[in-house]
């Protein structure tokens, strides 16, 4: 279980003094740990033996296309900017797998190609998009930050700090508008908390009662700056208080523990009850981006959190425990590993986009 919440504060018995009319404010006991309190009781996810075994597979599978991206890129194979994931696997893939990837939309940051890994993108396309060639995902145009598919909901992909929450805003209001059913999940950082745009988000999805889910992927830094030297608050989940936006601390190592969270969440948001903030705390084991020098933390404290914190591992000693051989986990991530193998040989074989390219897609007029 994540880091315990504190007390929270007293729900007044004063009977308010004007009618509020947003839906947020309409129970009289608005209990804004409620969700934590409930996630607390219910614990992580109860998998079954394949559920474990395909979140560990898809948490493999991000590990590996992030460190092959990472050699491409040493390589000089991807230009731009390439800001990896690894380590913050289970975020994206304890969410994911409680989504309905039929009617829910997601987006994110620039730290994006977990996410699309996540929600069924084929590995090709994404690593032909870091590589800038036409079979990539945005046609090569948009590389490592900015990758998008409307196909499977994944609306992103940004590179502006914090702008993909307010548009994540927008993509829950229009769930509501088209009365879809789905949520949107939206996905940011501890440095873009601290965004003035959040805030603005938070109100008028709790006015208008929007079906989405906030993330606060807490992965301790924004870039070299840890986040006790940057936030007055480090307790992330309790910054939607304000905007009576219940929060929810979770352990964002364990997949199984965010599933269970993401369960109570999307359960809440789909009935109606407005937005969810939930804090995922994980750690990012490489660097910022590719180019950063890591004067900002000790090699000691990112192995100790690689030794007693990982989510593959931790869930391969669980998928052992459950009998698993070590041998069946080795042959799946050799199968992984060829997979990404092959998605890196498709990507530098394929060919550069054509110039006339760079006068497509400029506007996009519908989507
Ligand atoms: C509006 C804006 N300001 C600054 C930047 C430069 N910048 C890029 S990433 C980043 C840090 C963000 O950290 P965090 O939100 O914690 O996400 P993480 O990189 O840890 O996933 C900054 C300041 C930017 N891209 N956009
Ligand atoms: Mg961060």
């Amino acid at each position: 279980m994540a880091k315990s919440p504190k007390a929270s504060p007293k729900a007044s018995k004063k009977t308010p003094a004007k009618v509020r009319k947003s839906a947020a404010a309409a129970s009289e006991e608005f209990a804004l740990h409620s969700l934590q309190e409930a996630h607390e009781k219910a614990g992580a996810y109860k998998a079954t033996e394949d559920e474990m075994m395909a979140l560990y597979e898809q948490m493999l599978l991000i590990r590996r296309f992030e460190e092959k991206a990472g050699q491409l890129y040493g390589l000089g194979l991807i230009g731009g900017f390439c800001h990896l994931y690894i380590g913050q696997e289970a975020v994206a893939i304890g969410l994911q797998s409680a989504l309905d990837n039929e009617r829910d939309s997601v987006i994110t940051g620039y730290r994006d190609h977990g996410h699309m890994l996540a929600y069924g993108i084929d590995p090709n396309v994404i690593m032909a998009e870091l590589t800038g060639r036409a079979a990539g995902i945005s046609k090569g145009k948009g590389g490592s930050m900015h990758m998008f598919s409307t196909e499977h909901k994944f609306y992103g992909g940004h590179g502006i700090v914090g702008a993909q929450v307010a548009l994540g805003g927008g993509l829950a209001l229009a769930h509501k508008y088209k009365e879809d059913g789905g949520l949107c999940l939206a996905y940011f950082g501890d440095g873009a908390a601290n965004q003035g745009q959040v805030y603005e988000t938070f109100n008028m999805a709790a006015l208008w009662n929007l079906p989405i889910v906030f993330v606060v992927e807490n992965n301790q830094y924004a870039m070299g700056t840890a986040v006790t030297r940057s936030s007055a608050e480090t307790e992330f989940y309790r910054r939607g208080t304000a905007f009576r936006i219940p929060g929810m601390d979770v352990n964002g190592m364990d997949a199984l523990e965010v599933r269970g969270a993401a369960e109570i969440a999307f359960k809440h948001v789909r009935e109606g009850n407005g937005p969810v903030l939930m804090e995922c705390n994980t750690y990012r084991y490489r660097g910022h981006s590719m180019s950063d020098p890591a004067k900002y933390r000790t090699r000691e404290e990112v192995q100790e959190k690689r030794d007693t914190q990982d989510p593959i591992e931790g869930m391969k000693k669980l998928l052992l425990k459950k009998g698993k051989s070590e041998d069946e986990l080795k042959a799946l991530d050799k199968a992984i590993r060829a997979r990404v193998a092959a998605s890196a040989d498709f990507a530098e074989t394929s060919p550069e986009p054509e110039p006339s390219e760079l006068y497509t897609e400029v506007l996009v007029e519908e989507y």
